[in-house]
């Protein structure tokens, strides 16, 4: 008889911790602060639309991704060593897939569209393989852009008017519907990598 008043408290409390936790995971997703992880990020949370110009000035938009799995990652010609690094490795994820990567896309979003020119990206990314496409548009559309995608990014100065930008570095793979599948992991095989985007061709 007494037993159900202690269990009936139980789950008050396991309901009220479990919307507590709710709650906060919704909280750290609108600010920006949760780094990525399973289950707790919901599919339509991270991705949006977005209109911006390539380095050869053509116009690309998020309905230009539809029917194809992408990656898009943010960051800027002037970064020091996390950008570069990351379009080398993206690079060798398009070279492993071979004629698939025609049916993906790889987008390198600029936070620093001041400096980030079409024409500046498009000698940046000469460097790399030649599918890799790079978006910069005005600040408005940047901005929209940065927060469709969840993407934190703040300019940092430094000496003699110079400035760097903090940014978030993670690459995002996106599924056909231009739906946010997962952060996509570099830090394996190029071939290993390709194989998941195939998955989701
Ligand atoms: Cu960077």
């Amino acid at each position: 008889m007494t037993t159900t008043r202690p269990a009936h408290i139980i789950i008050v409390l396991a309901s009220f911790l479990g919307g507590l936790a709710i709650f906060l995971a919704a909280f750290l997703y609108a600010t920006g602060q949760f780094g990525g992880g399973n289950g707790a990020t919901g599919p339509s949370a991270i991705g949006g639309p977005f209109k911006l110009v390539d380095q050869n000035g053509k116009p690309v938009s998020d309905a230009d991704m539809k029917g194809r799995p992408f990656l898009i990652f943010f960051g800027y010609t002037h970064c020091p060593d996390i950008c570069p690094t990351t379009l080398f490795e993206v690079s060798e994820v398009l070279r492993a897939l071979g004629p698939d990567a025609d049916r993906t896309a790889a987008l390198f979003v600029t936070v620093d569209p001041e400096r980030d020119t079409p024409a500046v990206l498009k000698d940046y990314l000469s460097s790399f393989d030649p599918r890799l496409r790079g978006l910069t548009g005005d600040r408005p559309a940047i901005e929209a852009a940065e927060k469709a995608y969840r993407v934190y990014a703040k300019k940092v100065p430094g000496e003699n008017g110079d400035y760097s930008m903090d940014h978030t570095a993670l690459v995002y793979l996106m599924d056909k519907q231009g739906r946010f599948v997962a952060p996509f992991k570099l830090n394996r095989k190029p071939e290993a990598s390709a194989a998941e985007l195939k998955r989701y061709l």
